[in-house]
């Protein structure tokens, strides 16, 4: 069966290896499987939820589209487009939050996270960016949405979001309910200085995560600068449940060489954290350096960029507005 594959990214800029091993590497796999139909949007409706420098937001979606293709999607086979290019997204983000109960919409802590102690000041965009979110995923009947493992709290919420628009208005499976794609390990990678913390482009300190865009040198000295604890590496999975650091370090290796966090640990078991740093440092620079050449040279060449989104704007635009005529149709416009 052909899988509909929609995900997307924030232009927010610091693209990091969190964005890459959580959700880009994933729509790498399935933009490279033959089988699949693969859309990757550029969200920057949903950047504008927090205030965006409007210079920085322009150069941000590109690198952003960039980094798409720097890290392996194909634009000729996967749609890459940029979300304010195709209106349907903002329509039906404003019919489905006339659907959606603002009781669930309350139980979002993506929101309570970002919107912090001053809920006050928080834009009402940052409180229904889920249901835009769902807006993105229905428009296009997607069957499968691959995200880190903080976004799966909004997907669910889709899924109810398309679940009650079908019950509402008695169109079984007109909104096609998406599966989440996570995946089972390593799905949410942690700061370099606080392994309780996401990874996040936020984080004041650069030294926090590892971007898609350092250089092997920085890659390296973040790896140096990484916190760890003071014992050796255990030998089994179930000491690790009280050591976030060393969790994260390993599970960053485990995802990076594409093997269990057992056989890392087969590796690395009763080691120093000297001896995986370096070799953490060394397989992190082999496979982001070439990626972060490829976004610099990709950004140079402006007119590329703008061209793809283009393109794939005009693909979506035509498979969204479809739809948001069914919608309006169905509910009575
Ligand atoms: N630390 C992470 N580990 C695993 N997956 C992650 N993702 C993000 N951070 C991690 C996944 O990357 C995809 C795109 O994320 P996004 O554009 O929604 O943004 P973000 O990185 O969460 O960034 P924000 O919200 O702009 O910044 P912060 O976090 O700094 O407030 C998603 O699939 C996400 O799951």
């Amino acid at each position: 069966m052909t899988k509909k594959i929609f995900s997307g990214v924030q232009p927010t800029g610091n693209l990091h290896l969190g964005n890459y091993l959580g959700a880009i590497k994933n729509f790498v796999e399935l933009n490279n499987d033959k089988e699949n139909d693969c859309i990757f949007c550029v969200v920057d409706l949903h950047a504008i939820t927090v205030k965006q420098d409007k210079y920085q937001l322009k150069s941000n979606i590109r690198e952003t589209a960039a980094t798409f293709i720097a890290s392996g999607i194909d634009p000729s086979k996967s749609i890459i487009f940029n979300q304010s290019e195709v209106p349907a997204h903002a329509e039906g983000s404003w019919i489905l939050s006339c659907m959606a109960p603002m009781g669930w919409l309350n139980r979002m802590t993506q929101f309570k996270e970002k919107a912090g102690k001053d809920k006050e000041k928080a834009s009402v965009g940052l409180y229904i960016y889920p249901v835009l979110m769902a807006s993105d995923i229905l428009l296009y009947d997607a069957t499968h949405v691959p995200v880190g493992e903080d976004q799966k709290q909004h997907l669910e919420l889709t899924r109810d979001i398309a679940h009650k628009f079908n019950k509402d208005f008695k169109c079984d499976d007109f909104l096609k309910v998406p599966e989440p794609l996570i995946k089972e390990n390593f799905s949410r990678i942690m700061s370099l200085k606080d392994g309780l913390k996401k990874m996040s482009k936020s984080d004041p300190s650069d030294l926090s995560r590892i971007n898609l865009t350092d250089s092997k040198d920085e890659i390296v000295n973040k790896v140096k600068k990484a916190k760890t604890d003071s014992f050796p590496i255990p030998n089994d999975e179930e000491k690790l449940k009280s050591r976030p650091e060393a969790e994260n370090l390993l599970g960053i290796f485990s995802s990076i060489s594409n093997q269990t966090l057992g056989k890392t640990l087969d590796e690395f078991g009763g080691k120093n954290f000297s001896d995986l740093k370096v070799q953490l440092a060394e397989i992190l620079s082999s496979k982001i350096s070439p990626i972060s050449e490829e976004i610099k040279k990709l950004t140079n060449d402006q007119q590329y960029l703008d061209n793809i989104l283009l393109e794939g704007a005009n693909k979506a635009n035509e498979i969204a507005r479809k739809k948001i005529l069914e919608i309006k149709k169905i509910i009575g416009f």
